[in-house]
């Protein structure tokens, strides 16, 4: 399928999605959301995708949600808005499938909460990530204060959010918001490397690992862990943990279909 405002590429498992509105910073429209939300869900629906990497063209990643367009809305249509957001990285949470953020430039309000609801996230040198919400009276309503705190803690998400301050890739690496910073020109090339070595792994080993990780996370230790132990039982009934525990003991690379 064609979207208005984002391109889509395949490589072999790995899809690229790359917001493609520059001239106004991919800031996220109506139809950049439904956009998103649409792609999504093709994305969901094919089997051979495993890893999607997520960026944008141009000096920015996503520049925010249209303020422009926000400037309209009241407060049913500004709440309707928000959470055609939230719903995409719900989706994103929810599907057995790896997101990497290539942040290329600014990710700021939407675009940040688009970055932190992929599960890693990669900064070009020139990456700038932030919440400048509440310098338009809002605040980051589609996820971002949830998820910020949850990765940084919550001194730091409280600094970041009520200063509005943007944060560089150094800083950002320095606080675990990401994992790798490159050269500019290396970014994609960098997001490859990792997706293709995500690839090399068992599916099915990847799947439940996030799996674990989403509901852990919001879970007492004791039932994480009896949830944790079911999943780990179901990766023995499948193909991958056979396979792959043979090629151990037969030293030879796994080879996971
Ligand atoms: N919305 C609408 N238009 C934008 C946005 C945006 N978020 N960001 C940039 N643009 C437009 C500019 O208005 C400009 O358009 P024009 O040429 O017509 O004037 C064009 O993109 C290029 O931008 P600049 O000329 O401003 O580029 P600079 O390099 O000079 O500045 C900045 C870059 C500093 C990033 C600057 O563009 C900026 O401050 N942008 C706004 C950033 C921002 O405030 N983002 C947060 C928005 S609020 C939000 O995301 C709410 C999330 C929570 C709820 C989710 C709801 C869906």
């Amino acid at each position: 399928m064609t979207y208005k405002t984002l391109l889509v590429e395949k490589q072999g498992g790995i899809t690229v999605i790359k917001m493609n509105t520059p001239e106004r910073l991919n800031a996220i429209s109506e139809q950049a959301a439904a956009d998103l939300l649409a792609v999504l869900q093709e994305i969901k629906n094919d089997n051979s995708c495993r890893v999607v990497i997520m960026t944008g063209e141009g000096k920015a990643f996503i520049g925010g949600a249209d303020i422009k367009h926000m400037i309209g809305l009241d407060a049913i249509e500004g709440a309707k808005f928000c959470f055609a957001v939230s719903k995409c990285t719900l989706e994103m949470d929810k599907m057995g499938k790896v997101f990497i953020a290539a942040v290329n430039g600014y990710a700021l309000g939407a675009g940040f909460e688009v970055a932190l609801g992929c599960d890693i996230r990669i900064f070009s040198k020139k990456a700038k990530v932030g919440f400048p919400e509440t310098g338009l009276g809002v605040f980051p309503g589609a996820g971002g204060a949830q998820r910020l705190q949850r990765l940084v803690g919550i001194g730091k998400a409280n600094e970041i959010i009520f200063t509005g301050d943007m944060v560089d890739a150094d800083e950002s690496l320095r606080l675990g918001i990401a994992n790798k910073v490159t050269e500019p020109d290396e970014l994609m090339a960098g997001a490859m490397e990792m997706a293709e070595k995500i690839l090399t792994k068992s599916p099915v080993g990847t799947r439940m690992a996030k799996e674990a990780l989403q509901k852990g996370r919001d879970t007492d230790l004791e039932k994480a862990l009896e949830y944790d132990k079911n999943l780990f039982g179901l990766c023995f009934s499948t193909e991958d943990k056979k396979e792959g525990m043979a090629a151990f003991v037969e030293k030879r690379k796994a080879n996971f279909r």
